[in-house]
Order: C-alpha cells, then sequence, then structure tokens
C-alpha cells in the first residue's frame, strides 16, 4: 500500500485541512518545522487513548466496543479515499484491515478476561491475557517492520532513480557569485543557503518519493493549442539555465527564517508555454492563471503574466548542484522570482493547467490567503542575536534583506531611537536574491534596540507599519535588544 494511504498520516492530512487557518499558523509559529511530528503524535495519542476507553468498554459491553473500532476504522478509511491524490478505493485497505485485526484482537482479549475461571488456576485468566496482549505488542511490531521493508524497497524505485539522474551543464550558467556576496562576518546567514538547512514548508506528512522514471508533466487548459506531456529526459534536453533565486514563505514572519536562496537548475517555463501556443494575457491569451499540481494533490496558481514577462520562471531539477533533495520537489518544482512559495513554488510538479482565477480557486486561497502575492520587501538582523549580549565598542550588526525580483538598493539601522544610518551592502548577485549587509556600531553600555529597514530596487522603502502573515505576507521592521556591557 502507498505509505500515504496509512490511517495515522492519512487523517492527519485531512486534519490539516480542515483546521482552520488561524490554528495551522498557529502551529506553524509554536511547533515550527517540528508541526508534522507533533500532528502525528497527535493522532497517535488520540488513538490510545481511544484504544484504552473501547477497551474498558468492551469488558461490559463488547458489541459496542466493536462498533467503536469500526467506527474508527471508517474514520482512517473516508480519510485515505477522499485525499486529493488518492486514485483508487485500495487505499481504504490499510484501515480496513487495521479495524478487523483490531475487532478480532479486542474480542479474543476479552474473552481471556470475561471467562469464567477454573477453581483450579484462579488467576489464570489474567496471566493468558497477558501473555496474549503482549503476544498482540509483538506482532504488531513484527507487522510494522515488515511494512517499513516493503515501503522502503518501493521508494527505493525513487531512490535510484533519484542516484542516476545526471545533471546536465546549463546552456545559460549562473554568474558565478561575486565574492562581495559573501561578507565575512560571523553569524550571518550565508548568501547560499545549504541545502540541508534550506527551510522546508508544505502539507506533507509523508514526503513524497517519485519515481523520476515514471514522472510526467502535462501541460494543458485554456489557450494550450498544443498539449504536451513531458518526461524528464525530454526536459534535461531542453535549454537549461542555472540562477540564483532567493525562495520566501508567506507564513514567515518579520525576523523569521522561512526564507532561504539556492542555484536552481532547470529549464524556462515561459519557452515551454509558448512552445504549447500560450500567449500572457497582454497578449491576448484567454488564461490569467496557471495552476500547478502535485502528486500530494497540492494546488498552487500563478500569474501566466507574471511566469512570461521575462523573468526566469524556472522548471527546476537541480538545487545548488544536486538533484532536488525528495524534501523540495523531487524531480521537478516550479520556482518563480518575486512571488512567495504558495503561489508559484510546486513542489513534486505534475501538471500545469491554464485557467483564470475568475474559474478556480487554488489550495490556499480558500482558505483565506491572498490569491495574487507578490514577495513584500523584508530585511533580517542576523547577529547580534536578541537578547544576547555584547561588549562595549565596535559590533559588527549584520544580516540579510531581500525584495526578488525588485531588488535591495540600500539597508538602514537604526539604534534606539537614533536616525537612520546606511549600512554596508554586499555586492549585488542579481534583483532575484537576497543581499547582505552589514553595520559597525559603535555600542555604548547599557540596552539597545536595532532596527533594520530596507529600500527595493524601486526606490520603496520598507514599511514600518505591522501586519501578520495573513493574508499577503507580513510587513514591519526587525529589531533586536541587546545588553551592552562596560
Ligand atoms: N506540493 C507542494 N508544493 C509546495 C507546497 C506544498 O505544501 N506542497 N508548499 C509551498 C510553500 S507554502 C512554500 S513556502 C514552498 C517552500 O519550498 P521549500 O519547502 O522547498 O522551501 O513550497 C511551496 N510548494
Ligand atoms: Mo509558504
Amino acid at each position: 500500500m502507498r505509505p500515504e494511504a496509512g490511517p495515522v498520516p492519512a487523517v492527519g492530512d485531512a486534519v490539516v485541512d480542515l483546521t482552520p487557518t488561524g490554528v495551522k499558523e498557529w502551529a506553524i509559529r509554536t511547533f515550527g518545522e517540528s508541526d508534522k511530528a507533533v500532528l502525528e503524535f497527535g493522532v497517535l495519542v488520540l488513538l490510545a487513548a481511544l484504544a484504552a476507553g473501547l477497551g474498558r468498554l468492551a469488558l461490559r459491553r463488547t458489541a459496542a466496543a466493536l462498533a467503536g473500532v469500526a467506527a474508527v476504522g471508517a474514520v482512517g478509511a473516508l480519510a485515505a479515499v477522499t485525499r486529493p491524490d488518492s486514485s483508487s478505493p485500495a487505499d481504504a485497505l490499510p484501515s480496513l484491515v487495521g479495524a478487523a485485526t483490531a475487532a478480532a484482537l479486542l474480542h479474543l482479549l476479552v474473552r481471556r478476561l470475561t471467562r469464567p475461571r477454573p477453581a483450579a488456576a484462579p488467576g489464570a485468566d489474567r496471566r493468558g491475557f497477558l501473555v496474549a496482549a503482549a503476544g498482540v505488542a509483538a506482532g504488531a511490531t513484527g507487522a510494522l517492520l515488515l511494512g517499513r521493508t516493503v515501503g522502503s524497497t518501493r521508494s527505493g524505485h525513487a531512490t535510484a532513480s533519484r542516484n542516476a539522474l545526471r545533471l546536465p551543464r546549463p546552456v545559460s550558467p549562473a554568474p558565478a557569485v561575486p565574492p562581495g556576496a559573501q561578507l565575512p562576518v560571523e553569524g550571518i546567514s550565508p548568501f547560499v543557503t545549504p541545502n540541508r538547512d534550506f527551510y522546508r514548508v508544505d502539507t506533507a506528512l509523508v514526503v513524497p518519493r517519485v519515481d523520476a522514471d515514471t514522472w510526467r508533466l502535462r501541460i494543458h487548459g485554456r489557450g494550450v493549442a498544443r498539449e504536451r506531456v513531458l518526461t524528464l529526459p525530454e526536459l534535461l534536453r531542453r535549454e537549461v539555465v542555472e540562477r540564483d533565486i532567493t525562495l520566501a514563505c508567506v507564513s514567515n514572519e518579520v525576523g523569521g527564517t522561512l526564507v532561504g536562496n539556492a542555484r536552481w537548475l532547470g529549464v524556462r517555463l515561459a519557452d515551454l508555454l509558448r512552445e504549447c501556443g500560450v500567449r500572457p494575457p497582454s497578449a491576448g491569451g484567454p488564461a490569467d492563471q496557471l495552476v500547478a499540481r502535485s502528486v500530494d494533490g497540492m494546488t498552487i496558481g500563478t500569474p501566466v503574466q507574471d511566469v512570461m514577462d521575462g523573468r526566469d520562471a524556472l522548471l527546476a531539477f537541480g538545487m545548488n548542484g544536486e538533484p532536488l533533495p525528495f524534501t523540495h520537489g523531487f524531480p521537478v518544482r516550479m520556482v518563480v522570482p518575486g512571488l512567495y512559495g504558495y503561489v508559484s513554488a510546486c513542489k513534486w510538479i505534475t501538471s500545469l493547467e491554464l485557467t483564470t482565477f475568475d474559474a478556480y480557486d487554488a489550495y490556499w486561497v480558500p482558505r483565506g490567503w491572498a490569491a495574487r502575492a507578490p514577495v513584500k520587501t523584508q530585511s533580517r538582523i542576523d547577529t547580534p542575536r536578541s537578547a544576547s549580549g555584547v561588549t562595549a565598542g565596535r559590533v559588527t550588526v549584520a544580516g540579510v534583506a531581500w525584495a526578488q525580483h525588485r531588488g535591495v538598493s540600500r539597508v538602514q539601522v537604526r539604534v534606539d531611537e537614533g536616525p537612520w544610518q546606511d549600512a554596508e551592502l554586499g555586492t549585488e548577485a542579481g534583483r532575484d536574491t537576497w543581499r547582505q549587509w552589514r553595520y559597525r556600531w559603535q555600542a555604548a553600555p547599557g540596552r539597545h534596540t536595532l532596527t533594520v529597514r530596507a529600500t527595493d530596487g524601486t526606490g520603496a522603502v520598507q514599511t514600518e507599519r505591522r501586519t501578520g502573515t495573513m493574508p499577503d505576507g507580513a510587513t514591519g521592521l526587525h529589531s533586536v535588544t541587546v545588553a551592552v556591557k562596560e
């Protein structure tokens, strides 16, 4: 069975989809990247509590307890078959087989406890019960391990296809990162975020492991004169480009870490669309929204105009010199400079449909997020850290600022309520990436608050007005307070 069809991930995923956005935001804020582990643990705790309750009930009313087991199984089965990535009723099987097994075991265990005791061996039933229960636990563990082994041979195909992937050389390589883009400051975010440190945000409880050999991308919809279905080798044979692009999440709070910069390898999405006969709205094309779908049923809507306006909107298969990691969308994802991830960066992509914003709302839109969401100008102080202590004298304040596709033209720092002072900028690598900055501060003893703001390439200054992440990205200035010692 597909690992995603298991009752725990299926119910967990359904809970994610049904959870009100406010609660989801709270969970991301509170648990960060452990949010999924917390959710799975919650489902397991709930199941354990239900099992204990049904076990007690079974001693008095076995039929009612069996009905309870059936109900739990039905919830799992229903969740599994109604997931958007479920294509077969067989996805109900893990829950149904699990419930049937649970019912049989409950029956067996309860009988052990309630059978009239033979006078000769008082207490034997309790021992019998414990032996049977231990047997059940051992059997369940064995089944789990067997399932894991079978599951790993399945995902073995995906792993093998990723190991076998040889990334092509780009016809249009990214220019070398200018040496001055990386400032020699301890504690600053590196200009290129290593893959293992790159933030991850998605709704998938089980990371999709897609076999590159069977992967397909379908392009269809309004204004598509020539529909296409592409394989990975076909994509790799196209004109390959390499670009440095900073990706940011709309859920990133001011000063947050849901942003990263990588060197992406892929093909230009606009060229591909043009070959399919797609025209942007500005040239009279009938579709203004490009909806990307992923293997796990995510839908992400991007303005066709943005994809085709000449920016480096990519179908990417490489990230920092290696094939995309599974967690970042192997084998192929979208990356569009200047747009938040939830409206541009579909991972594990399988289809691209041309439609309109009027006709279709992508996944996050009915959940209260804006349908269109360009990245807002932001800046962050990486060092010194908030609530840290420094020694009076020269202190280097440094961090990153981003305003993808507009570029960062200026960064300023304010100490307490003082005047804005220009920071030194790292060399610009391009307007689609973040930019490092540093400010040499003559720190006087006491508690001080440092605040940063950026100006984008159009001359617009980052707004001071504080807004939350909902519906289209947080605004406001990042501050840190530090204690300066003599
Ligand atoms: N299939 C899929 N793609 C997705 C998402 C998702 O949940 N599922 N999340 C999006 C969001 S909200 C962001 S911010 C980026 C994050 O990409 P990363 O995890 O590689 O950093 O992926 C986008 N692509
Ligand atoms: Mo996001």
